[in-house]
C-alpha cells in the first residue's frame, strides 16, 4: 500500500472516514505484559530505547496485538537532552532525572547540534527497520518533544507538577532561557528531519506542558517554536504531515493550529469535543481525546465514551486517540472492547 493510501495519511490529507483510523498514546507501555518482558530483557529503560532491534519490538507489540492504523516510534522526548550534553537517568518507579541547566555556563556547555547523531543514530535505525516490519497498512509516527516542554526537565532536572523552575529561569534571565529555546528548537527540527529521512511517514510534536505557559508566553514560547520546526520540515518535504499537541492549549488551540499549520492538532480530555468539532475540526485534522481513565474503568462509560467521540467528530477528519498517554493501570482487553465499540 502507498503512504497516501493508508487511513491515518488520508484523513491528515483532509478526508473524513468513519470509522476513523485509530492508535493510542503510550500505546507501547507498562500496562502490556509483553512490553514488560522485553524491558527486562533490556535492563534499563534508555537501554530499550537505544537497542534498535528491541525498540522495534515493543513499538511492534501493540500492532501485533490489537492492529492500531499508525505505530509510533519507541523512544523518550528526553533524548534529545541527552544528546545535547545533559546526564539524564531514570528512578524506577519516579521518573526521569536530568542534570539540571539554569544559567549562560551550563547553556555555553551544550554539545553543538551537528553532534545529536552520534548519540541519536540508533533512534534512526530503529525507523528504519520499523518500516520494513510493519504491515502494510500501518502508518509510522516520529515524534520529539517540544521545545518548552524539554526546557522544563533540562531546567529542573526532573519532572515537576506546575513547572515553576523552567518559568522562573525565563522570568530571571531570558537570554539565557531563549537561547536555551533556541538550541531545542533547532535539534528538534535537526532530529524529526532525520526521523522522516529514515521512513517516519508523519511526526508528531509533544507539548505536554504547554499549559503551564502563561497566556502572553504560550504564543511565544508553544506556536512559534511550532510553526518554526513545521516551516522547516516542509521546506524539505513538502506538504509533510505534522501533528501538534499543545496540551491544555485550550482556548489558544484555533490560533496554535492558524499560525504552526500543523495537519493535525491533538487534544486533551479537558476539550471539549463538540466546541472542537465545530472550530478546530474546519481548519485541521483533531485526534484525541477519551479520558485514559476509562481504558483503567472499562464498562459502558468506556463504550459510551468512544461512540459519542466518533459521532461528533464523524463529519470531518478525525483521528481517534486518548486526551494523554494509557496508564500502566489500564486493563489491556479495555483497548479491544476500545476498538470494538469504535469499529462496530
Ligand atoms: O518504565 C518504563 O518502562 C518507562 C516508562 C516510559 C515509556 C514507556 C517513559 C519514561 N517513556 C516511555 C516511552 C515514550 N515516551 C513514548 C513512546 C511511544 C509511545 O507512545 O508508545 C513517547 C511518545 C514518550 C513521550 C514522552 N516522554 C512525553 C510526552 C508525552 C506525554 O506523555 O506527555 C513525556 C512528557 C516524556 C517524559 C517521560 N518519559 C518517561 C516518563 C515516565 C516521562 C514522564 C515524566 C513526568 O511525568 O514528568
Amino acid at each position: 500500500m502507498k503512504t497516501e493510501d493508508k487511513a491515518l495519511l488520508r484523513v491528515l490529507a483532509g478526508e473524513a472516514l468513519d470509522p476513523p483510523p485509530a492508535w493510542m498514546m503510550r500505546q507501547a507501555g507498562r500496562y502490556l505484559p509483553e512490553y514488560r518482558a522485553t524491558r527486562a530483557k533490556a535492563g534499563s529503560f534508555l537501554d530499550l530505547c537505544y537497542t534498535p532491534e528491541l525498540a522495534a519490538e515493543v513499538t511492534l507489540q501493540p500492532i501485533r496485538r490489537y492492529g492500531f492504523d499508525a505505530a509510533i516510534l519507541f523512544a523518550d522526548i528526553l533524548l534529545v537532552p541527552q544528546a545535547l550534553g545533559a546526564d539524564l537517568w531514570f528512578v524506577e518507579g519516579e521518573g526521569p532525572r536530568l542534570s539540571t541547566l539554569t544559567d549562560a555556563a551550563g547553556l555555553a556547555a551544550l554539545r553543538p547540534v551537528s553532534a545529536l547523531d552520534e548519540t541519536l543514530a540508533p533512534i534512526y535505525e530503529t525507523v528504519r527497520s520499523l518500516r520494513g516490519a510493519l504491515p502494510a497498512e500501518t502508518a509510522l509516527i516520529g515524534f520529539a518533544g517540544a521545545p518548552w516542554t524539554v526546557a522544563t526537565y533540562m531546567i529542573a532536572g526532573r519532572g515537576t507538577k506546575d513547572h515553576a523552575p523552567a518559568r522562573a529561569v525565563r522570568y530571571r534571565d531570558p537570554v539565557v532561557f531563549d537561547g536555551l529555546m533556541a538550541r531545542l528548537t533547532e535539534a528538534t527540527t535537526h532530529y524529526l528531519l532525520q526521523q522522516i529521512d529514515a521512513g517516519a511517514e508523519v511526526v508528531m510534536l509533544f507539548d505536554s506542558w504547554s499549559g503551564a505557559l502563561p497566556g502572553p508566553l504560550f504564543q511565544r514560547y508553544a506556536t512559534q517554536p511550532a510553526a518554526e520546526i513545521v516551516t522547516a520540515i516542509r521546506e524539505k518535504h513538502p506538504g509533510f504531515p505534522v501533528i501538534g499537541f499543545p496540551r491544555q492549549g485550550g482556548e489558544k488551540l484555533p490560533a496554535f493550529i492558524a499560525e504552526t499549520g500543523v495537519s493535525a492538532c491533538a487534544i486533551d480530555s479537558g476539550v471539549d469535543p463538540v466546541w472542537a468539532a465545530e472550530v478546530l475540526q474546519p481548519v485541521a485534522c483533531v485526534q484525541g481525546n477519551l479520558d485514559p481513565t476509562l481504558m483503567v474503568a472499562g464498562g459502558a462509560a468506556l463504550e459510551d465514551g468512544v461512540r459519542a467521540l466518533r459521532r461528533i467528530f464523524a463529519g470531518g477528519p478525525y483521528i481517534f486517540n486518548l486526551g494523554h498517554g494509557i496508564t500502566p493501570e489500564a486493563d489491556p482487553r479495555n483497548v479491544t472492547r476500545m476498538l470494538e465499540a469504535l469499529r462496530a
